[in-house]
């Protein structure tokens, strides 16, 4: 019996989410071309070396809300490479969330085809209204995101290590369908309401059949252009790039999106009404910090962040301390590098940023951002829900630089 390769599963699957959501979000369809004719423009350092997997690079995000849908998103994406990485508490940001990023970890695999998916979790816990509580975790336990077939998919992969053709096409078929969006609520319009006036996330993630995907996100070699260019197409652009600034040495990642549009939906009760969650985002992959360049950033972020201005200007200002040369990131220990046909060069960031994302989040919930502290989460119980550890990625990225085969 011959398998089909896990890497050949992973890009047929993105390929597939990147067709379905240009049909159900037409502005992603537009921002794939802005971001395609940025990027044959730019000649970018960082250009010649990624350009084979470029152009099919992508990521996306899902929001479960039961440890239960947790573990089976895990198992689901384990069939195509794709193992949690990381851990990200968003509720210093107010947001009711923990995640990880279900991504490829080795360096062939990160180039037959590097598909991310950043995942959350719902903290229901955190939901303060008993009495609303408990009718979230009602809307949630009547439903099943994966449809059976899929389920017994996953188990055969688990058990016969792989599948075959036809089971293959199966399996992303079926997958397919856990992401798309249904217009159909699961809840009266009251209790959407409700939902909504708790937290925007709430509603999105409990309210609906499935954990419809929120956004995907092409990978454009200059953000600012792309950015530019929304802006002079009218687009609702997010006002401001997330991450660190424009540099000559690319690091880690820079985000921006256009705003959440508003879907049409029908609740329980029959009644009419419209949701908002879904997005596009565009993203500027640079190169992977080590802890020492990772404190760094942190501190220079977090200082732009609590300067009084103009935003860009401060954060230009704090940046001025981090080396913009690649050996100089390279001698102090800052970047990882390793050594390919062409010579010594930087890895690229694969993960994501906790305060970006919930810069993300805040932008596309469709209400206030709100700020309000939280209990914060633990990795041990987002562990417990997923079922396995997490993956630490300065370990892998340490691995990837020292050519270390790596098992997934
Ligand atoms: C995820 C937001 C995080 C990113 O790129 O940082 C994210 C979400 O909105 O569900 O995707
Ligand atoms: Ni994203």
């Amino acid at each position: 019996m011959t398998f089909v390769s896990s890497d050949l599963l992973r890009a047929r699957f993105s390929a597939a989410m990147s067709a379905m959501y240009r049909e159900e979000v037409p502005l992603y369809a537009t921002l794939l071309d802005i971001v395609a004719d940025v990027n044959a423009k730019t000649d970018a350092d960082l250009a010649s070396r990624d350009g084979a997997r470029l152009s099919a690079e992508r990521h996306g995000a899902i929001r479960v809300g039961t440890a239960e849908e947790l573990s089976q998103m895990r198992r689901f994406f384990a069939v195509m490479g794709m193992d949690p990485v990381g851990y990200y508490d968003l509720s210093p940001a107010g947001v009711p969330v923990h995640s990880t990023a279900f991504r490829p970890v080795t360096n062939e695999a990160l180039a037959a085809n590097p598909f991310r998916m950043f995942c959350s979790l719902l903290r229901l816990e955190l939901i303060d209204d008993a009495g609303l509580r408990d009718r979230a975790a009602e809307a949630l336990s009547k439903r099943q995101i994966c449809s059976d077939r899929l389920l017994d998919l996953i188990a055969k992969t688990e058990s016969d290590g792989g599948l075959g053709d036809d089971d293959g096409t199966a399996f992303l078929a079926e997958g397919l369908a856990v992401f798309r969006w249904h217009s159909e609520a699961q809840v009266s319009s009251a209790d959407y309401r409700a939902m909504k006036a708790q937290h925007g996330l709430v509603a999105d993630i409990v309210c609906f059949k499935g954990p419809h995907i929120n956004h995907l996100t092409p990978r454009t070699l200059d953000i600012d252009a792309v950015q530019g260019e929304m802006i002079a197409r009218g687009i609702d652009a997010k006002d401001r790039i997330e991450g660190p600034p424009r540099r000559k040495c690319p690091i880690l990642l820079r985000q921006t999106s256009f705003k959440a549009l508003s879907e049409a939906v029908t609740f329980k009760d029959g009644s009419e009404g419209a949701h908002t969650a879904r997005f596009g985002e565009i993203e500027q992959r640079g190169a992977a910090l080590t802890p020492k360049g990772r404190d760094l950033y942190d501190t220079c972020l977090n200082r732009a962040l609590a300067a009084d201005g103009d935003y860009e200007q401060a954060l230009a200002a704090s940046f001025a301390d981090f080396p913009d040369d690649w050996d100089m990131l390279r001698s102090e220990g800052l970047a990882y590098f390793r050594e390919d046909e062409s010579g010594v060069v930087p890895i690229v960031w694969e993960d994501f940023l906790p305060v970006s994302a919930a810069g993300i989040f805040q932008s596309n919930l469709g209400d206030d951002a709100r700020d309000n502290a939280m209990q914060g989460g633990t990795q041990a119980a987002f562990e417990a829900a997923l079922g396995c550890p997490v993956r630490d990625m300065f370990e892998l990225y340490a691995a990837q630089a020292e050519g270390v085969a790596l098992t997934a």
